[in-house]
């Protein structure tokens, strides 16, 4: 059996029961094929069983008290993936759904992610299942500071920085680095995504959205192709979705779909991003209330729905595995001409698949996303400096690592004969540069 075949084998067998994990190793791993059997002393040195084995898993109870006076217990989760180009760095996702399998994929995906940005940032990700949806500050506080009470022995600046994912946003990270600040007393860049009063940086809220439609726009402008007058849709109506609404807008794009978890609007004039913003970062209220406020639009219930809504480009920004076969048909019979990926794992296998064969532009999460998470190294390179960017100096530097991250998977699909698939120009251009750094450091 071949090396890859045998590392995923083995993955399966000795992490049962997590899917998702399974889903991202198989992506990733069988297209490492090449790259491994042009260096067979990766297979001597056992360099991928290491690569897909976390170098550490923190699992931890959190203890918090909600309004009623009633003790809640949740699960906390931090998993250190690998450290050999920087500090651990990813995001802590807070959502019911979170389980070991989840983390682990998304922490998988962070390694290859972070070494797409070209910044020295290892792959880490954490997060709990407690839902912030319908708490009470208080008990967002509560539970912020009792996730870091345990939280902070395992981190530091120099060591693993999180930043927030779904459900951690300004607010959670106030509460998390108020609490670490106190515990350690210490002001350091352990966190990013922090306000811009305490050691934040501009752009990092705009971040991922804005990277998400500059990489898109790099892959548009080799086919000599922009965002103008394109029709778009975006599932999602969370950080990372309104940023991505309102750079492609400003781009001369029409989009017309968005949603969250209870079911989406469609807006045939164009969405009005004041409104969103309003409804979900004002007033953390619920979709549906789009259609209430503006004439026209309308609001249909179940997630699902919006990929039927025909579009030249489609950019999933809510959850992993949003689009599947069906979907992913449905799209290309429709017309899509680009996918870009700003939620994490949005495309389940099958779906790739589908985009892969019908001449879709695809450009996979690691790389299309990849925006938020090199603008927390730009914070984090800030905070060791003293120091504090403008927002043109943030903008030009996200835009231009963007660019890069176009270049550089596009460079390497074409170079190992696969021009044109980013999953496998993705996945071996940030896979070479850890390989490279984890051989020097010797079996560890
Ligand atoms: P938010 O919590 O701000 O928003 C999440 C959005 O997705 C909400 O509209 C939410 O709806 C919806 N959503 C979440 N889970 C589901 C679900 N199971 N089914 C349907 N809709 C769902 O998160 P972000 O915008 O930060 O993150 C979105 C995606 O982008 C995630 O995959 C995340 O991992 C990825 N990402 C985020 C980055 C960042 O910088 N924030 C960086 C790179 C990737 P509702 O409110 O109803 O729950
Ligand atoms: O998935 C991701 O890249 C993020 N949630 C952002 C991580 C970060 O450290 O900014």
């Amino acid at each position: 059996m071949k090396y890859v075949e045998q590392v995923l084998e083995n993955l399966k067998k000795h992490n049962p029961n997590e899917p998702e994990f399974h889903q991202a190793a198989t992506e990733i791993l069988t297209t490492l094929a090449p790259v491994v059997e042009k260096h067979p002393e990766y297979e001597k040195a056992g360099l991928l069983e290491r690569f897909i084995e976390p170098e550490r898993v923190i699992l931890f109870r959190v203890p918090w008290v909600d309004d009623n006076g009633k003790v809640n217990v949740n699960k906390g989760y931090r998993v250190q993936f690998n450290s050999a180009i920087g500090p651990y760095k990813g995001g802590l996702r807070f959502h019911p759904s979170v389980n070991l399998s989840i983390i682990k994929f998304l922490g998988l995906e962070q390694i290859l992610k972070n070494s797409l940005t070209g910044l020295p940032i290892g792959g880490g990700k954490g997060g709990s299942d407690f839902d912030p949806k319908g708490k009470s500050d208080r008990e967002v506080m509560a539970f912020c500071q009792s996730f870091m009470t345990e939280l902070y022995r395992h981190i530091g600046a120099d060591t693993d920085v999180p930043a927030g994912d779904i459900g951690v946003g300004a607010r959670e990270v106030g509460y998390l680095f108020g609490q670490y600040k106190r515990i350690r007393d210490e002001h350091v860049g352990v966190l990013t995504g922090r306000g811009l009063t305490y050691g934040g940086s501009l752009v990092r809220k705009e971040a991922t959205g804005y990277g998400l439609v500059y990489i898109t726009e790099e892959a548009m402008k080799a086919r000599k192709d922009s965002f103008k007058n394109k029709t778009v849709i975006i599932s999602g109506s969370g950080n990372v979705a309104i940023y991505a609404c309102e750079k492609a807008q400003s781009l001369g794009a029409k989009v017309v779909a968005m949603y969250d978890s209870n079911g989406y609007i469609y807006d045939s004039d164009g969405i009005k991003l004041d409104i969103i913003k309003e409804i979900k970062e004002v007033k953390r209220g619920r979709i549906k209330e789009y259609a209430d406020i503006v004439k026209g639009a309308v609001y249909k219930d179940g997630c699902k729905g919006i990929w039927s809504v025909p579009c030249d480009v489609a950019l999933p920004c809510a959850t992993q595995n949003e689009i599947d076969a069906e979907s992913a048909e449905l799209l290309v019979r429709n017309g899509v001409k680009y996918v870009g990926e700003g939620a994490n794992m949005p495309s389940t296998l099958e779906a790739i698949e589908i985009f892969k064969k019908k001449g879709v532009v695809f450009l996979p999460a690691k790389a299309a996303n990849a925006g938020g998470v090199a603008t927390s190294a730009l914070e984090m390179a800030q905070s060791s400096g003293r120091m504090f960017w403008s927002f043109e100096e943030v903008d030009a530097k996200l835009k231009n690592i963007m660019i890069n991250i176009y270049q550089n998977i596009d460079k390497s699909a074409k170079e190992y004969g696969y021009e044109g698939d980013y999953v496998m120009g993705a996945n071996i251009a940030g896979f070479v540069k850890v390989a490279t750094a984890m051989m020097a450091h010797g079996i560890v």
